[in-house]
């Protein structure tokens, strides 16, 4: 087992998932302000701050994204962030992209930009206490798209961050997100996302990445938001697991899914009908940043100093899609 293995397996291992709490700043302005809180960088490490400190950190969550930010702020009590995440017992990691732009001769779609200086940069995340990355590409569905161009291009980045951040000792989260906007029906997704991921592979073998070093987090297969022929778990979990089969290589540990828009519940049902339904060797758990988050932030606007409910609400939430990543979620324990 290699050393890189090994971190992706600490992480995901066990029913815990991933927090993607790596919203850049513009991301995190906008959940602040639709809570009417200031997005000032005290609040923004206020309330992060109080997610890991939760106790829920120790027994459900293996793994954490931050944003650049985020990752050199200290703690309330003096320890640095990737510290007090360490000592919970959870992996820090750090978001190394700089974000999608629009992609040259294909305006509509996105590029994700961030390979200039990353080798240097993942030095200082590493020195830092970063031991696993993020990279996320962005593709719509249209007629046209996603065109082979913005396939290409995206899946060439996400090889090239890998195989840099792989060089430099920290385990690659590798995020093709192929989003739900649209009216697109499910078996559009699944051909899609199925395109996507293979592009992306086929990418990560010609740069030499060791798939077994890496987390693949995807989207799950589901109908777009404006469709009218929405489909059950049980279908989203089937169809979701056909596309991983018959496009992921078997050396990969393991998946963890981004909640993409879906609602914390969605996506922990869906999580569980996934895992219930496992008929592959692939972990497959959650990285979930607004699913994670949705509740939580809601209630600690209401009073931004009081840590305890907010930590309630957050524990619960980690819980249930920690169950979920074993398949053992119920509608009964949720309301609990
Ligand atoms: C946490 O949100 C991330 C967004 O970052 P930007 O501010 O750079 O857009 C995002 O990449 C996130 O990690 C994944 O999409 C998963 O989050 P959701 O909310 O889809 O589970």
């Amino acid at each position: 087992m290699t050393e890189l293995n090994k971190i992706a397996l600490k992480i995901i291992s066990n029913g815990k998932g991933i927090l993607a709490a790596d919203e850049s700043n513009g991301t995190m302005t906008k959940r602040l302000e639709a809570v009417n809180v200031n997005s000032t960088p005290e609040n923004r490490l206020l309330f992060r701050e109080i997610l890991f400190s939760s106790k829920g950190m120790k027994d459900y969550i293996g793994g954490v994204i931050l944003y650049d930010e985020t990752i050199n702020q200290t703690s309330s009590s003096g320890k640095s962030i990737p510290e007090l995440i360490s000592n919970s017992g959870a992996v820090p990691g750090i978001k190394v992209d700089t974000g999608a732009k629009n992609l040259a001769n294909s305006p509509e779609e996105k590029i994700t930009e961030g390979l200039d200086g990353l080798r240097d940069r993942l030095k200082i995340y590493y020195d830092l206490g970063a031991r696993f990355t993020k990279w996320r590409g962005v593709y719509s569905i249209g007629e046209k798209y996603p065109s082979k161009l913005a396939m290409n291009c995206n899946a060439h980045a996400l090889a090239r961050y890998s195989a840099l951040v792989q060089e430099s000792g920290m385990v690659p989260i590798v995020e093709p997100e192929v989003l739900m906007d649209g009216n697109h029906s499910s078996e559009v997704c699944l051909k899609k996302t199925s395109e996507v991921i293979k592009k992306c592979f086929e990418e990560l073998i010609l740069h030499k990445v060791d798939l077994s070093g890496i987390i693949l987090k995807p989207n799950m297969i589901l109908a777009g938001n404006l469709s009218k022929n929405k489909i059950s778990s049980e279908e989203i979990s089937l169809k979701t697991l056909e596309c991983l089969k018959d496009s992921v290589p078997n050396e990969v540990p393991g998946i963890a899914f981004l909640s993409g828009g879906q609602s914390e519940i969605e996506a922990t049902e869906n999580l569980n009908f996934i895992n219930k339904n496992n008929n592959t060797n692939f972990i497959m758990t959650y990285s979930y940043g607004r699913a994670l988050q949705q509740s939580a932030l809601k209630v600690w606007s209401k009073d931004i100093k009081d840590s305890e409910v907010t930590q309630n609400i957050f524990n619960h939430r980690a819980e249930m899609c920690t169950l979920a990543a074993q398949g053992k979620w119920s509608i009964e324990l949720e309301n609990k």
